[in-house]
Order: C-alpha cells, then structure tokens, then sequence
C-alpha cells in the first residue's frame, strides 16, 4: 500500500474544498492508497473552514491546519508539507484545476525517481483558456529563463502540482527562503541540487469555476526576477 499526503493551500475556496476532497477520498478508496489530506486555510472568510473542520469530523484522514500570522501561500505549502505524515507528498490546488485521478499515475512515477511534476507544457497537456494573457506570459517566459540560466530541464518548472518524497523536503526545508509561487521554483532547484531525480507527466490543467483567482503577476514577476538574479550572481544551477 502507497502512502500519500495530499496537501492542499486554500483561501477562499468553500465550494472546491467541498468537492475536491471526496474526489481525493475516491481515489484513495478506489487504489488502495494509505492517504491522508492536509488542508492548510488562511483564516478564509467565506465558510471554508466549516466546510472542512465537517469533512474532518466525517473522515479521519481529512486535517485542517489554520496558519497565523499574515496569510502566505509559500509558508502554506511549506508548513502543510511539515505536517504531512505520509513517505510521499503532493502538492495540488484547490480551486479543481488538477485531477487527483493523476495520483496513482504519478506514485507509480515515483518508483524509479524523486519529485514528480504534472507539466501543463509537454506535448500531450492541455491547459484551459481561462487565464490572463499576461500570466500566461510570464509563465512561459519564466520557464525559458529557468532552463536559459538555471539550467533546468523540465518543461514546468513552476507548476503547484507537484508529487515527491517527503525526504526530499526535509532535505532542503532549512534552505528554504522564496515567499509566493517562486517557492516552487526554488524547491525544484533546491531539490536537484541535492541530487533528486525528477520527471514530469503532462496533464490536463483545468479551469477554475468557483471563487476568484489570488495570483498577483505583477507581484510574483519582480519576486521572480529578484530570486533569479540572486541564483545567477550566487552561481546556482540545477
Ligand atoms: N493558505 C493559503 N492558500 C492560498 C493563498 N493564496 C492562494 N492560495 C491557494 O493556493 C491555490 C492556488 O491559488 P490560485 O488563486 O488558484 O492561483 P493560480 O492557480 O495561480 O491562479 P488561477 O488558477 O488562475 O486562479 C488555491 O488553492 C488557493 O486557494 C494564501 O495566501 N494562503
Ligand atoms: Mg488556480
């Protein structure tokens, strides 16, 4: 039996989580996974937390963990993935853009490497049309960058949806220093720098219909560009 912690960052979310969390229970159920899903809230105002602490008293392996402090989404991911208890993590959105069906594809993945990717940019993905223009572009720019001067190779580089080890993370969670989505950028790069094997399946990224966007480009663009600026001068390559 595979063991999965399933962690999911959410703000504002109460009818994904409402939805997501049965379709990830199913796929537990329906392939014999040792599961357990971490749901980590920044004091959501909109009902999700009832909505989740019902799923906790309904399912034993439904968790709420309610950060303090200023809402972060990297410190989300970071302490949800420090709370899992499972040998292997994946990291999934909750606003039902990502399939949890794709979970026993990317276990399976895991047998023979590290850190598993669901890439929106391999050649069978497909990615909806939903967002901007301009996050679409920095996206795509962002993954030339980072295979122009960190030397990445994957075709995702910075996609949330993402499986791996959990001793990958606690390998280089004292490493650890990019708030926002440059997180999961760093966390890769981090991660092959200590030697972790990585693969990428393509996926169907979907749309989100419930609840509003929380990505900032403008923002997450000059977090980016000072992250790369700091690895170049600092030499670090994958
Ligand atoms: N805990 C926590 N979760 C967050 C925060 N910001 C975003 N999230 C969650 O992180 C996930 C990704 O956020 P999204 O707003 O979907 O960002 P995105 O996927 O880049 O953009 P869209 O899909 O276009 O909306 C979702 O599950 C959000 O609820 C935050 O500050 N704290
Ligand atoms: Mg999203």
């Amino acid at each position: 039996m595979q063991e999965l912690s399933v962690v999911i960052p959410t703000f504002n979310e109460r009818d994904n989580i409402q939805t997501l969390v049965p379709a990830v229970l199913a796929v537990f159920a329906d392939h014999d996974i040792d599961g357990e899903i971490v749901v980590v809230d920044d004091n959501s105002n909109d009902g999700t937390i009832a909505v989740v602490r019902a799923l906790e008293r309904e399912h034993s392996a439904v968790h709420l963990l309610l950060r303090e402090g200023p809402a972060s989404l990297s410190r989300a991911w970071l302490e949800g993935f420090e709370a899992a208890s499972k040998a292997n993590i994946v990291c999934i959105d909750a606003d039902l853009c990502h399939d949890p069906k794709l979970f026993p594809l990317m276990l399976e993945r895991l047998n023979s490497c590290d850190v598993v990717i669901g890439s929106r940019y391999l050649a069978d993905a497909t990615s909806g049309e939903g967002k901007s223009i301009a996050a679409k572009l920095a996206s795509k720019l962002g993954q030339y960058a980072n295979r122009i001067f960190l030397g990445m190779s994957e075709t995702d580089s910075s996609h949330s949806f993402r499986m791996f080890r959990k001793s990958v993370f606690d390998a280089i969670k004292g490493q650890m220093r990019s708030e926002g989505n440059v997180f999961l950028i760093e966390f890769l790069l981090r991660a092959k720098r200590n030697g972790a094997g990585v693969s990428e399946v393509p996926i169907v990224y979907g749309e989100r219909t419930y609840g509003e966007t929380k990505l900032r480009v403008g923002k997450e663009s000059l977090r980016y560009l000072r992250f790369l600026f700091k690895s170049v001068l600092m030499g670090q390559r994958a």
